[in-house]
């Protein structure tokens, strides 16, 4: 028998494959269809203080190697999320669900948290720190002293098992200093990586970019942006205390994909782009094409090749 099942927080999951932040998990609908696919759970989008209907259309584009969008974080409240999947826990206890959540500030942070712990949720959380389409507002992970003080704040306020979803880092210097942040506080993951920021696409035919908000520019998945995801989730495992896990995201279209952040030290993995270009069928074929990589190479388990990347003599 092959397993792909997986724990983060010291909670299981049949399976360490689900949704990506942002995509099918704005409302009860899109949840429910994936929390009755083959995904191992599901995230909502990140839940704000207040309702946000998020940036003009069109905001989200596919190209042949992936995606840009610019969403500015359209959502229905922190409370309609929270809402639902109590009701949902209550239903099937024995599952786990993550709530992801994001303030404009510290204060926000704190409130969104009072908010989940009033509601004894007992799931895990994602922060998000690496929103790139909000106009004005810089992405919070590239900010290393106030991630910091973020943590601090947060780790002084919330005692569940709470995860951080970071943008991806191009520097090692930056890997360096983020794991050194990241260590100090009793994370239960971190998730890399957010989509790349401020890219633009363009329209060669039109000569124009492809999505209304700021001129174009947008966060780009998708295949772009896998060994940019790989690199991430590597450089992390390498740094950080093994008691923080690492959920990978970032160009997964296939069981191979699955395997790399793997393999590079991922313990569950997330589906952005593809899930939003093939739908929720996509995690039954995921699935499949990885339990068929580890049947090939031996593995039942996914501890068997976790983090056991090979270097070169
Ligand atoms: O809503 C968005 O524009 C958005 C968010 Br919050 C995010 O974290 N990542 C992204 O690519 N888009």
């Amino acid at each position: 028998m092959i397993s792909t099942a997986t724990s983060i927080a010291q909670q299981k999951f049949n399976n360490c494959i689900m949704n990506a932040s942002g995509v099918w998990c704005s409302d009860e609908k899109e949840l429910t269809i994936i929390d009755n696919s083959a995904a191992g759970t599901f995230v909502t989008k990140s839940g704000t203080l207040q309702p946000r209907e998020g940036n003009p259309s069109p905001r989200y584009f596919e190209t042949s190697w992936g995606s840009i969008n610019s969403m500015g974080l359209p959502n229905r409240g922190l409370d309609y999320y929270l809402d639902f999947v109590q009701k949902l826990q209550q239903q099937k206890r024995q599952k786990h669900y993550f709530i992801s959540c994001t303030g404009f500030n510290v204060q926000e942070d704190l409130l969104l948290l009072k908010k989940i712990t009033d509601a004894d949720f007992k799931g895990i959380v994602e922060l998000n720190l690496s929103c790139p389409n909000v106009p004005g507002k810089p992405q919070t992970g590239y900010d290393f002293a106030t991630v910091d003080m973020i943590l601090k704040n947060v780790f002084e306020n919330y005692a569940g098992p709470l995860g951080v979803k970071l943008p991806p880092y191009f520097d090692i210097v930056h890997f360096n200093q983020m794991a050194q942040i990241l260590n100090k506080y009793p994370l239960a993951y971190i998730n890399c990586v957010n989509s790349i920021g401020n890219g633009l696409y363009i329209d060669d035919e039109k000569e124009q970019v492809v999505i209304k908000p700021k001129n174009g520019f947008g966060g780009i998945g998708g295949d772009y942006i896998k060994p940019t995801a790989l690199a991430n989730v590597h450089a992390f495992y390498q740094r950080l205390d093994p008691k923080i896990q690492i959920i990978g995201t970032g160009g997964i279209k296939n069981g191979q994909d699955v395997f790399e952040h793997i393999l590079c030290g991922a313990s569950m993995v997330q589906v952005g782009t593809a899930l939003m270009k093939e739908g929720p069928d996509i995690f039954e074929r995921l699935t499949q094409e990885l339990k068929t990589i580890m049947q090939a190479k031996g593995y039942s388990k996914i501890a068997d090749f976790k983090g056991k990347l090979k270097y070169l003599a």
